[in-house]
């Protein structure tokens, strides 16, 4: 592979990436994004990537879950709306066309329930953003596309590569452009000194502190992806800002201490930041 140009980004990355909103803007022109996860077990994966999503700014978020999960999805965030699948019948496709963007996989399981998610989304043609369980799925139907953005952490890679953990933390650089070779789009590789290859350049962001290493704050990353390219930027830039975004808003949670820290302790920090950008 031809050798690509590495950057270092961090919070000065932010600035200038997106343009104050117009006085007379309206939700639709902030983006609809509908997140699509949460099999039985973990409703909680796709709230939390929702909210975010909802905190870095998307004018309208839908989240597609088991109908079960209503309850729990809208508990204390009415802003969301919300469709129940049973089965992926014509509603379904018809948030998946009412998007501007898709997040899929948090929480999304590897039955048939997710999996059936899975094929539906990949059939549209919108940008995607492909994390958790979307990219266990999709590792055993491996495909390339320039429309979608995908955020493995390093068990996810190895899943993707067809190695095991240690072959990708030995080199993250190869891995991350080899995945990026393989899948296409952007590739985010997830962990302290998070990756970003976008096929011309490989971004490293050490941002972010080992409070992160908690249950649900990759969830909260695929939303403000998501948000950011509903908002406008190109794949590249969204994947950039949000992993800035995620890592300063965690560095700010950390001041009350990384043990015990929450992926629902960045939302007020996503909140500030993502003003900067
Ligand atoms: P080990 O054994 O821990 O050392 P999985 P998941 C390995 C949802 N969630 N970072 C790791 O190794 C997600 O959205 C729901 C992470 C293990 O073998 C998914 O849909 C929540 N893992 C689903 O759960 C909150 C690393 O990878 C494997 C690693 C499963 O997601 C939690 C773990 O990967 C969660 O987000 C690294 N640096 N290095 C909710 N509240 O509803 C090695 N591994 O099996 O895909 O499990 O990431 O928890
Ligand atoms: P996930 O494993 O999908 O929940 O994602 C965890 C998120 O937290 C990713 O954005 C990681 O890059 C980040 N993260 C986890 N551990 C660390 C760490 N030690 N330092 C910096 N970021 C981390
Ligand atoms: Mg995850």
């Amino acid at each position: 592979l031809p050798e690509p140009e590495v950057k270092r980004v961090g919070y000065e990355y932010l600035a200038g990436n997106l343009a104050a909103r117009a006085r007379d803007s309206h939700k639709g022109d902030s983006g609809r994004v509908t997140v699509i996860g949460g099999d039985y077990g973990m409703a909680g994966a796709v709230r939390l990537a929702s909210e975010a999503c909802l905190r870095s700014g998307a004018g309208l978020v839908t989240v597609v879950s088991r109908p079960e999960h209503q309850l729990t999805i809208n508990s204390n965030r009415p802003e969301l709306m919300f469709r129940g699948c049973e089965l992926v019948d014509m509603e379904v496709y018809s948030r998946l066309g009412w998007a501007k963007v898709l997040v899929l996989g948090p929480g999304l399981g590897k039955q048939d329930w997710g999996y059936n998610l899975f094929k539906a989304v990949g059939l549209s043609d919108k940008p995607m953003v492909l994390d958790a369980d979307a990219l266990n799925l999709l590792s055993q139907e491996p495909r390339r596309e320039t429309r979608w953005v995908l955020t493995p952490h390093p068990g996810e890679a190895a899943r993707l590569l067809a190695v095991d953990v240690e072959q990708v933390e030995q080199d993250r650089f190869a891995a991350v452009r080899e995945l990026q070779q393989r899948y296409g789009g952007v590739v985010l590789l997830k962990g302290a000194g998070t990756l970003i290859c976008d096929g011309d350049c490989v971004y490293v962001a050490p941002v972010g502190n080992p409070g992160l290493a908690s249950g649900g704050c990759g969830d909260v990353l695929s939303g403000i992806i998501g948000a950011l390219i509903a908002q406008g930027l190109d794949l590249s830039r969204a994947t950039i800002a949000a992993v800035v975004i995620h890592g300063e808003a965690a560095d700010k949670a950390a001041e009350d201490g990384e043990r015990g820290m929450l992926a629902s302790d960045l939302f007020p920090w996503i909140r500030r930041l993502v003003n900067t950008v």
